[in-house]
């Protein structure tokens, strides 16, 4: 098979942040390895992203917080798709907004699992082979939330501030081996179905953008870009970013979409 051209494998490629950054790579000419457990959503942006910029694309369906699955499927990688460039661990989620006395066991469960034990099992197994070949990167994506709490965050909070602390302890384990480990964080961002997971489909309660001009779902695709295509001295180590009315996790200019006008 002919070399592959900068592979990504990104984790959560079928909406939001994932989808946007992986057409983002596609357009740039990389081959892709997109995940999630949406099978079809991943056959379907397979199908666009090779047809619209002649890139080569693998699916993988798997549930990050499932071991034994990720393993599977990172490990049915054969050959020069197994020679990953550039992992974007960016599956994850909040579930529930409630103050800790009232919390549900079950959402922190599936928070932990997915934005903690999910990154840590696709790096452990994506990683190794980084270490062999003295090259890679591996990109993060944290958020406002990994620096800074809000009421009734508690839990999804704690989750991306683990994520902040791995990232910087993960770049100590691997930088002698060239590869370079960073982080995005953004803050609110829409064209993804963050708001609509953390209050279970609920459409009312998910409607939290209309009053002001969060990021975008591509906004945030172009700063993960901007990390992965510096030269290979550089390593970014983290961008936060907020859109412009938003001022930190807990202050926003909710007087009107200003920027739709
Ligand atoms: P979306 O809900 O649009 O995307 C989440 C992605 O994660 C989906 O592709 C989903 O795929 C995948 N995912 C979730 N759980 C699992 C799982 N158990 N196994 C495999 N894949 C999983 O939200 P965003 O794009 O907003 O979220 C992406 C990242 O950005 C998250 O880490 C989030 O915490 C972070 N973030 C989001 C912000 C926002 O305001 N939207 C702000 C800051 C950070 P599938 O359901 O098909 O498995
Ligand atoms: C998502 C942004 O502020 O909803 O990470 O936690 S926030």
């Amino acid at each position: 098979m002919k070399k592959l051209t900068n592979l990504v494998l990104i984790t959560g490629a079928t909406s939001g942040i994932g989808k946007a950054s992986a057409i983002l790579f596609a357009k740039k000419g990389n081959d892709l390895i997109i995940t999630g457990r949406r099978k079809e959503r991943l056959e379907k942006l397979k199908e666009k992203l090779v047809s619209k910029y002649a890139v080569k694309v693998k699916p993988l369906c798997f549930d990050v917080r499932n071991y034994k699955a990720t393993k599977k499927a990172i490990g049915s990688l054969k050959g020069k798709w197994s020679e990953i460039d550039i992992l974007l661990n960016n599956a994850g989620l909040a579930k529930g907004f409630s103050s800790i006395e009232e919390g549900e066991l079950e959402h922190w469960e599936t928070m932990i699992d997915t934005n903690l034990k999910g990154l840590l099992y696709v790096t452990r197994l994506v990683s190794p082979k980084m270490v062999k070949a003295k090259k890679g990167h591996i990109i993060n994506i944290c958020s406002t939330a990994g620096h800074g709490v809000y009421p009734k965050g508690n839990v999804y909070c704690a989750t991306k501030h683990g994520v902040e602390a791995l990232t910087r302890a993960i770049r100590i384990d691997l930088h002698e081996y060239n590869i370079r480990v960073s982080q995005v964080s953004p803050g609110h961002v829409e064209e993804t179905e963050f708001a609509k997971v953390r209050f279970d489909g609920d459409t009312q309660r998910a409607k939290i953008y209309e009053d002001f001009n969060p990021l975008t779902s591509k906004d945030v695709a172009q700063a993960v870009y901007f990390v992965a295509s510096q030269p290979k001295h550089v390593n970014i180590q983290d961008i936060v970013m907020m859109g412009t009315q938003q001022a930190n996790v807990t202050i926003i200019n909710r007087n009107g979409r200003i920027y739709d006008k």
